[in-house]
């Protein structure tokens, strides 16, 4: 119920500035500047006790049982990837040893992750966030954060956005998500987190710092557990403790993240939801201490990096078909040749082949190079791998 009201008080800001922005008179400029800040619109949806509730739905002897998702409590080494909230209850929870949960809970029936039944359910979940989002940042297969701040479908506000997504995969997947929805996400995370299962909770402006100062300071975003420890130890136990330290005391406490707490703790979070972008090309490069002067100290490099990157394609089950190599020379102007194959690649004996064929034509007779960069690109659709992996690109 609260979070409807503050959902109207977030229609009723939004009907203000609509209004004002659109009244042709002179004063415009400067009754525009009287209205609060524009706010972003974020939303984080995280399912609730997921891999769990996919078995649930799946299997309907599970449902309404408590059910544990990992690995068997017998042998060594099975831990709790999730339980169903009838196994919770008990206090069983994710990252335990099995052995631990079947003791807390004796009735519990254990099952088998199957990944490939959750990634297909995650793609149906994204599916339905892009009618809703172009901002969309994946953070695993359950759980992303949306900005809309443009509104896609005008629906006019983002906690009914929110409520429609939510509706949306109750509706298609049987199955349900919370959402949290604030001006960041920051916010928004701990919101979603705040009336599970099947929550909404919305955290306008007004409320946010108040909301922070009676926050646990290991909800903190950036706070581990060893972090948490040194702040209990010096008596920071909720955020209005944390408040109290001005920002050189806790650069000075805790380093550069420091200047972070500062922030979050007022519920200042500018880090922008990050689309997922598409792997275009994967790459590594070197700057060189000392510049190279002949193609067998180049090529000495390649072969280093060409290994570098057979290892990185591996790693992230990726083939490409076009190798660039990259030259920088010490004028840092850049050069790139290309080679494409007719087969995919991602072997360090074709890989080198081909980056000793674009060396081999390439102008670097009697050039200084500081530094060389060997990549893949033209992946096949299929084979290229969704995420956000952070891999180092560089323009082909
Ligand atoms: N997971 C895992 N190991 C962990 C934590 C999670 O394998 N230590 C997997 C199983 C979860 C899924 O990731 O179902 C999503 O993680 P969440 O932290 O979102 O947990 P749940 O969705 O299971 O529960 P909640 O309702 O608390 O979000
Ligand atoms: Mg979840």
């Amino acid at each position: 119920m609260a979070a409807l009201k503050a959902g109207n008080t977030e229609r009723h800001r939004f009907s203000i500035v609509f209004y004002l922005s659109s009244c042709r008179f002179p004063g415009r400029i400067f009754l525009l500047s009287l209205t609060s800040p524009v706010h972003r619109k974020i939303i984080h949806i995280d399912m609730d006790a997921f891999y769990a509730s996919v078995e649930q739905r799946d299997f309907p002897e599970y449902r309404g049982k408590p059910l544990i998702v990992g690995g068997p409590p017998e042998g060594r080494g099975g831990v709790v990837a999730t339980a169903s909230y009838e196994a919770r209850k008990f206090g069983v929870r994710s990252a335990m040893p099995s052995k631990t949960a079947q003791r807390l809970c004796p009735q519990a029936l254990f099952v088998y992750p199957r990944f490939d039944a959750y990634k297909a359910v995650s793609n149906s979940i994204h599916e339905i966030l892009h009618r809703y989002a172009d901002i969309i940042e994946p953070l695993s297969l359950d759980e992303a954060y949306l900005d809309v701040t443009k509104d896609k479908q005008h629906i006019g506000s983002a906690l009914e956005i929110a409520k429609r997504i939510k509706q949306a995969i109750k509706d298609e997947l049987q199955l349900t998500a919370s959402a949290g929805v604030s001006i960041n996400k920051f916010v928004a995370k701990i919101a979603s987190d705040m009336n599970k299962p099947d929550g909404l909770t919305f955290i306008g402006p007004s409320r946010i710092e108040a909301f922070m100062e009676q926050l646990a300071i290991e909800k903190f975003f950036g706070v581990g557990k060893v972090t948490a420890a040194r702040m209990k130890a010096i008596g920071l136990h909720t955020g209005s403790d944390l408040k109290k330290l001005p920002e050189d005391e806790l650069i000075r406490q805790f380093g550069k993240p420091g200047k972070f707490y500062y922030r979050i703790v007022r519920g200042i979070d500018n880090r922008e939801v990050q689309p997922y972008r598409e792997t275009k090309s994967i790459s590594v490069e070197d700057t060189y201490q000392e510049d190279l002067t002949t193609r067998e100290a180049m090529w000495a490099e390649l072969e280093t990096l060409t290994l570098r990157l057979a290892d990185r394609l591996q790693r992230h089950d990726m083939k490409g078909r076009t190798i660039t190599v990259k030259f920088k020379f010490h004028d840092f102007t850049i050069i790139t040749r290309s080679q494409s194959l007719p087969e995919l690649i991602n072997d360090k004996e074709n890989l080198a082949v081909a980056v000793k064929t674009i060396l081999d034509k390439a102008p670097v007779d009697k050039k200084k190079v500081r530094l060389l960069g060997v990549g893949v690109s033209n992946f096949k659709t299929s084979d290229a791998k969704s995420g956000n992996t952070q891999l180092d690109l560089f323009q082909i």
